[in-house]
């Protein structure tokens, strides 16, 4: 059943007359990133006075939205949806999905796995179904698939603009949709019928020639981009594709390109429509959907100037040749170090990263789809032709239950496992650290390659000495089949069981299932037409959910002066260091319980060590948590002091509760991820950046602080007066991004206390 078809029109019909009013405004060509975000500006259709309308500061203007929908997956909807339920609202205002996907463990395989995730999580799963019943919220049970893949079968539409809480929401982008990911708090804004502020954003286009050939596939395209962009290349920026090569790329293959530009730090990714995503739209039941992005055609892609002159439109462009692009390897600890497979073996030689390689892992949000799958599939039939088997274990991820079902009809996954694949549960699994490997120990040294978007330290496994690369599925099967790092399959061969020299064969495949996909029938739950009598139930003395209590007003006299500092971090720190996933996603919905986890694996600047700082007070070393703790107790409130691009990755605002939780006040860095940034003013804490980042050396681990907040306003520093134990002081000037609003967001205590307080009027 195509799901909200009404809103769907309604965006389309609201999208060509709020074009015209701004084309008459603007008088300029637009891009498509403009377009969709123009035609979704807060306030709504006839509110819209013509005067508001401007040509918004790129990087500059905060500018407020309404999106079309919200979807939040099980890690963070827990934390999402306690908020929601503290703001006292009856019912969401827009159409919004929770989806079971990150808390189910890979261990054995996809049945077992998932038997012991209804087991384990039971109380969680209840919890999200009946908060999910109750506020009218569609409901994906565990193994119905993974959230991106499940959006981009079933809601995510041409044009339309959505949030996630989870950054890889981007997915949707493949569908030429503004999928963007934030923090549950930016969820609850969106659900509440609130208006959603984002600051307007800078234009990346990324043209693409050519087709692509051989071992090349989609996923190259966005590993060679990371490699050109870094992992903080994107911040603040939307990336366009356009040029002729986009239309060669199946939808879903869009879909992968978008899902990884999160690696890059862009604020979401976006492709222009054509017939590959009408096809893909027709191919899962949405030929409604179909028909009316044809008919609005023009609206869903830049206009034809911008294709021209490309430099007058985007701040930067970015051309990649497909007809040239050599498949990428990306790795370890960092998407962006970007290999092609020519230079790989001599880089891991060099390196002296593990040779062998000990799993290959495909699937994923980000690349299961049919396409890839189908592909895979044709290189492990001409290898097991070959009599070829896999040399390092190998697992398959389906994204979702209706890719699964189709891929065992259609014989791919037993081609797969007739190499030696074993399929998991249609979850994260291994991609957020949910596996229970039993191959290597913790702490050996070892290296494996995933079609997955992120690897940073022991986030697979737990273990730091996994080196993790991330490549294209046709990638991850031909070394699996080697069983080591330095094979390039574009030209090595391999021996066979009986001994002779093989060559593995470039993959072939098709996007759509020619009979169609099988539809999940049993996956999805729809919420109550009258849900005022659900009742939500939690248990006080659970270890895994705990009601919300809300944060304190700060007291600006009082609450800045004589702060300790927490921890100063050396290199980099992302969510997955501030707030590890892993075995502590069981506690996503306890913030006193997670919060344990705060900062554990950032390393030291001053012992290079983890969890292990000083204590100001005791002039002990102690973990990260416990010393905060301990602050907390003794009414010290600290900092945290950071390097460039801090609390990259995940969407988690477990990330910036936990501080805020544990009594701190400001975190203090040479530059913020995009989504952190957001999630730490939201929950009340003070992200500031140091104005000279080189005042980063001159914080010692015993110093303590006063921060001038009386002074906090749009545009003015603030000043960090450090004293220093031997009676010296510095003065550290700090830039911040705050507007009136977050500044009133602060003073509140958070952005939920406001809203919590307009309720109660
Ligand atoms: C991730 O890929 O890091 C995650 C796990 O999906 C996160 C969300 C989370 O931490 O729950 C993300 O990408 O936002
Ligand atoms: Fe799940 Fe990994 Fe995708 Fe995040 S990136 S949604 S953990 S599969």
């Amino acid at each position: 059943m195509i799901q909200d078809l009404n809103m769907m029109k309604r965006v389309y019909d609201h999208m060509s007359t709020r074009l015209q009013a701004i084309r008459g405004v603007l008088n300029r060509p637009l891009t498509l990133t403009e377009k969709i975000l123009y035609s979704h500006l807060a306030p709504s259709s006839e509110d819209l006075k013509v005067a508001t309308i401007q040509n918004f500061g790129r990087g500059k203007s905060y500018v407020d939205f309404y999106p079309d929908r919200v979807a939040m997956q099980d890690a963070t909807a827990q934390m999402a949806l306690l908020q929601f339920m503290s703001a006292g609202i009856p019912k969401v205002a827009v159409p919004s999905t929770v989806h079971c996907d990150h808390l189910i463990q890979a261990e054995n395989g996809a049945k077992s796995d998932l038997a012991a995730a209804n087991k384990d999580n039971a109380e969680v799963y209840e919890f999200l179904s009946s908060v999910s019943l109750k506020y009218g919220i569609g409901f994906w049970k565990p193994g119905a698939g993974i959230i991106h893949q499940v959006v981009l079968e079933n809601y995510a539409f041409p044009g339309g603009m959505m949030i996630g809480t989870d950054s890889h929401t981007p997915n949707a982008g493949g569908l030429g949709m503004l999928a963007i990911g934030v923090g549950g708090a930016d969820a609850v804004d969106v659900m509440a019928g609130m208006a959603w502020e984002l600051k307007w954003p800078k234009l990346i286009g990324v043209k693409l020639t050519g087709k692509l050939n051989g071992w090349a596939s989609p996923k190259d395209i966005i590993l060679k981009l990371a490699g050109i962009l870094t992992v903080k290349g994107g911040t603040g920026a939307i990336v366009e594709y356009f040029g002729p090569g986009c239309a060669s790329l199946s939808c879903t293959g869009k879909g992968t390109i978008c899902n990884m530009g999160a690696e890059i730090g862009a604020t979401t990714s976006v492709f222009p429509f054509d017939s590959r995503m009408a096809d893909y739209l027709r191919s899962t039941g949405r030929d409604a959907v179909a028909q009316m992005a044809e008919k609005n055609a023009q609206l869903l892609c830049a206009d034809i100037e911008v294709e021209k002159n490309p430099e007058k439109f985007f701040d930067q462009i970015i051309e990649i040749n497909l007809d040239t692009l050599e498949p990428h390897i990306n790795g370890p600890f960092t998407p962006d170090r970007a290999f092609p497979i020519s230079e790989f073996a001599k880089a891991v030689k060099e390196n002296k990263w593990p040779e062998k390689l000990t799993v290959g892992l495909i699937g994923s949000c980000t690349n299961s789809s049919y396409e890839d799958i189908d592909r895979v599939a044709s290189i492990a039939r001409a290898a097991a032709a070959q009599g070829l088997k896999t040399k390092a274990e190998f697992t398959i991820t389906p994204g979702s239950e209706q890719v699964r079902a189709t891929i065992e009809r259609d014989g791919q996954l037993a081609a797969l496992e007739a190499i030696g694949g074993t399929v998991l549960a249609n979850a994260c699994g291994p991609c957020i650290g949910q596996w229970k490997r039993h191959d290597v120990k913790e702490g050996e040294p070892n290296s494996i390659v995933t079609s997955f978007n992120r690897n940073f330290t022991a986030r697979n496994d737990g273990n730091p000495q996994t080196h993790s690369f991330v490549a294209s599925p046709e990638t991850v099967v031909a070394l699996a089949l080697a069983g080591t790092l330095t094979f390039d399959f574009t030209k090595d061969t391999l021996t066979n069981a009986s001994g002779a020299a093989v060559r593995l064969q470039p993959p072939t495949g098709t996007d759509l299932p020619a009979k169609g996909f099988v539809p999940d029938e049993l996956g999805f739950a729809p919420p109550a037409a009258d849900g005022s009598k659900v009742n939500v139930a939690i248990n006080p003395s659970s270890d895994r959910l705990q009601a919300l209590s809300a944060f304190q007003k700060p007291d600006l006299a009082k609450d800045f002066k004589e702060l300790a500092l927490l921890i100063k971090v050396k290199g980099k720190c992302t969510t997955d260091h501030i707030s590890a996933a892993g075995k502590w996603l069981k506690y996503r919905g306890h913030l006193d319980n997670i919060s344990n986890n705060l900062l554990i694996t950032a390393i030291n600047s001053f012992n290079e060590k983890m969890d292990t700082v000083l204590n100001i007070r005791t002039r002990n070393y102690d973990g990260v948590p416990k010393v905060a703790r301990d602050l907390k107790a003794q009414k010290i409130g600290w900092i945290v002091v950071g390097e460039e691009n801090y609390g990259e990755g995940s969407s988690r605002e477990h990330a910036a509760m936990e501080p805020r939780f544990l009594g701190g006040r400001a975190i203090i860095t040479k530059s913020f991820a995009r989504i952190h940034e957001t999630n730490l003013k939201k929950q009340g804490m003070l992200p500031l950046t140091f104005a000279q980042p080189e005042d980063y050396l001159k914080i010692r681990e015993d110093d303590r602080f006063d921060l001038d907040v009386e002074n906090l306003s749009p545009g003015k520093t603030l000043t960090l007066t450090v004293k220093h134990a031997d009676g010296s002081k510095d003065s550290i000037i700090l830039n911040h991004t705050f507007n009136d609003q977050q500044i009133g967001w602060f003073k509140a205590g958070s952005a939920l206390n406001l809203i919590a307080a307009s309720q109660k009027k």
